[in-house]
């Protein structure tokens, strides 16, 4: 059987997932997408299928027939209503990241998919799907670098757009870290600060960037991260931790070492799409086997959760300048590993 999904969303990330469904990925077709700029929604099905139906609003498509399961692909602030709407219809929904842009927004979701009983979330996290990501965990894991006491991360885009704001920096792009570095390091946040450097000739006015997040997890690790979206020079992911007896690296992506015009080089992605493609695949095709198999087993929404209550201490921290201490509710049984 053929899971028949819904899009709503067709910007970068919903296009580039529409386009992975239709054409690399097993067991699943877009059969309906809904934007709120129609043409995006008709641009995509002139690209990919003249079959696809579009919908006039996202609750119409979580409420059609044909639709089976939901992808959210639409802006952070939007994902709550739908996903919450998704739940109420049993539907299962791969949501983006952020799955809300607060805490509080977070668990009105873990709460609404706990009352309905089953798993039907999974958000777009898709770090740990990345072969990097994971041998790095195997290796922390396997005690070869010993206990680890620190952990340095870099988030570096070339550019972002217009509309990027400095708390974006926290619930868009830190996201991320916040949520592989629990998954790496299997302990969760106690206390998050934020600083700021000089800022960057190259950032618009309402913009603060870069920007470094201080963490201190639960267990005592230490974690500095710089999330710099104007460097310029590329789209780079750096996560180096630091154990008691060792050092291990997230490894670089694959490229061709060159020597030319009296130089030596290494060259850089730019674009994220294409530094976590593997990724996005095994996170998606791991979604439809889900709902196929009634059995969802990547990043919950407990996760998104967890993530969203050390994102509400960052944007806190962001503008108290303190260091500023979270608090977790305690992990509902429905979600024990
Ligand atoms: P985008 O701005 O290119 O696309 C968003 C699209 O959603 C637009 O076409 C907009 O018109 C539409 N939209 C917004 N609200 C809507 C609503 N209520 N109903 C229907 N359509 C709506 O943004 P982009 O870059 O595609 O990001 C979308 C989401 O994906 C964000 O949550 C972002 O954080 C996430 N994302 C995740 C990435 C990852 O690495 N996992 C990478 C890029 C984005
Ligand atoms: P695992 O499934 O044993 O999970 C390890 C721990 O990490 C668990 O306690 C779990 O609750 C937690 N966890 C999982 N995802 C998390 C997240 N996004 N944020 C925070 N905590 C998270 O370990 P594993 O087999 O290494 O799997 C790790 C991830 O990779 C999971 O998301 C899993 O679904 C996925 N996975 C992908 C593939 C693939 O080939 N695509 C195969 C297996 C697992
Ligand atoms: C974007 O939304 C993403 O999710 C990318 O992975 C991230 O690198 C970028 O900073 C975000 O804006």
């Amino acid at each position: 059987m053929t899971l028949q999904i819904g899009a709503i969303g067709c910007g970068a990330i919903g296009q580039d997932h529409i386009r992975r469904i239709s054409r690399v990925l097993s067991g699943a077709r877009v059969v309906a997408v809904t934007d709120i700029d129609a043409q995006q929604a008709r641009d995509v099905v002139a690209r990919h299928d003249p079959a696809i139906e579009i919908m006039d609003s996202g609750r119409a498509l979580i409420a059609a027939p044909q639709v089976q399961a939901v992808l959210v692909t639409s802006w952070g602030p939007s994902h709550e209503e739908l996903v919450l709407e998704a739940i109420a219809h049993g539907k299962p929904v791969f949501c983006e990241k952020p799955l809300a842009v607060t805490a509080a927004g977070c668990m009105r979701i873990v709460q609404a998919e706990v009352a309905q009983g089953r798993r039907l979330v999974q958000v777009g996290f898709m770090r740990p799907y990345d072969a990097g990501y994971r041998a790095l965990r195997h290796v922390i894991a396997a005690g070869e670098i010993g206990a680890p006491l620190m952990v340095h991360c870099a988030h570096r885009n070339p550019t972002v757009a217009g509309g990027y704001t400095t708390s974006m920096a926290i619930t868009d792009t830190l996201i991320h870290e916040l949520d592989v570095l629990r998954w790496l390091l299997d302990d969760d946040y106690a206390s998050a600060q934020v600083v700021f450097p000089r800022k960057t000739r190259h950032a618009l006015p309402h913009l603060n960037d870069p920007q470094i997040i201080l963490l201190e997890t639960v267990g005592g690790v230490r974690i500095d991260v710089e999330v710099f979206v104007n460097c310029r020079y590329g789209y780079d992911i750096q996560c180096e931790v630091v154990g008691e007896t060792g050092i291990a690296r997230l490894p670089e992506p694959a490229a061709v070492p060159m020597k030319r015009a009296a130089s030596s080089c290494t060259p850089l992605l730019t674009d994220w799409k294409q530094r976590f493609i593997a990724a996005y695949d095994a996170e998606l095709q791991a979604f439809i086997d889900g709902v196929r198999d009634r059995q969802l087993t990547g990043p919950s929404a407990w996760d998104g959760y967890a993530a969203a209550v050390a994102a509400d201490a960052c944007l806190l921290a962001q503008s108290s300048g303190a260091i500023e201490h979270m608090a977790s509710a305690a992990r509902p049984a429905f979600y024990q590993p």
